[in-house]
């Protein structure tokens, strides 16, 4: 199945500008399990989307998107974003738990170099080590910071004290929903070296869990979907943001409204990518 329901040139590799790498990968999750189902409870999701975007003017579709085969295995989902990046798509990746992102990240940080990485999240995942385990998906965001400095946070209210002294002695940007500052978010998602190419993860549970209740480890108080929108929305046309994931759903068997939130979620970075577009 293809994501967003292409089909023939719409959905075929070449043509594509759009990729999307399942990988389901779950090794660390800590609390509830059931990240590994993500990927394909977001490909069965996206069968119900509406294609033309009523915000953004645009039918993302309509530039082509190739699914690949959905894989647990690092090296395979590597390969497949270095391919998508080689051919210039725009690929998103699906999780799978967040410690697939520093691998995706190290790829694409091996072709651009010195990247940005701005991450949505509940949790701040900055911890050197979890559980003996430095590849934790606690510790996303710190792995990322060992390659990249330039990092960003959204969505934060899950945060430790050495995390937070971590934040404030490299003097990290991030917002805190507690703020309920829509322009100050704004000003931070401005915040980074406009000419580095861009890295976007969104963990789903950046969201409030009364729109995104399907993730293992929820937290009161999230981004609201407009608040989250508006931050891309900022990203998209001030960076040129060259991949991104979509980690950490973890679908439950009572209710759909997770599933189709983060595979719409999905769909409106194509729809910015394309809108918002800053030029490559
Ligand atoms: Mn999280």
């Amino acid at each position: 199945m293809n994501f967003a329901s292409t089909m023939g040139d719409f959905a075929s590799f070449k043509k594509s500008y759009f990729s999307i790498i399942p990988f389901s990968y779950e090794m660390t999750t800590s609390y509830m399990k059931g990240t590994s189902k993500g990927p394909e409870s977001l490909i069965d999701a996206s069968q119900n989307l509406e294609l033309f975007d009523e915000q953004f003017n645009v039918n993302a579709a309509e530039k082509g998107i190739f699914t690949f085969a959905n894989t647990e295995e690092k090296g395979i989902a590597q390969a497949n974003l270095g391919k998508s990046l080689d051919s210039k798509k725009f690929p998103i990746v699906l999780g799978g738990e967040h410690s697939i992102t520093p691998m995706m990240f190290e790829t694409a940080a091996n072709k651009f170099g010195k990247m940005n990485y701005i991450v949505f999240d509940a949790h701040a995942d900055l911890k050197d080590s979890y559980l003996g385990n430095k590849m934790s998906h606690a510790c996303a965001t710190r792995r990322v910071y060992d390659i990249s400095k330039s990092v960003a946070l959204f969505g934060i209210r899950s945060i430790d004290d050495s995390e937070s002294e971590f934040i404030s002695k490299n003097k990290i940007p991030v917002y805190y929903p507690y703020k309920q500052n829509i322009k100050e978010a704004l000003k931070i998602a401005g915040s980074l070296d406009p000419k580095l190419p861009t890295y976007v993860s969104f963990d789903v549970d950046g969201l409030d869990p009364s729109i995104m209740p399907g993730t293992g480890t929820p937290e009161p108080g999230g981004l609201t979907w407009y608040e989250a929108i508006s931050i891309l929305e900022t990203i998209f046309k001030r960076y040129n943001v060259v991949a991104a994931d979509c980690v950490e759903l973890m679908p439950l068997k009572s209710s759909i409204v997770s599933d189709f939130t983060a595979s719409k979620l999905i769909y409106k970075l194509m729809a910015m990518k394309i809108s918002c577009k800053k030029q490559d």
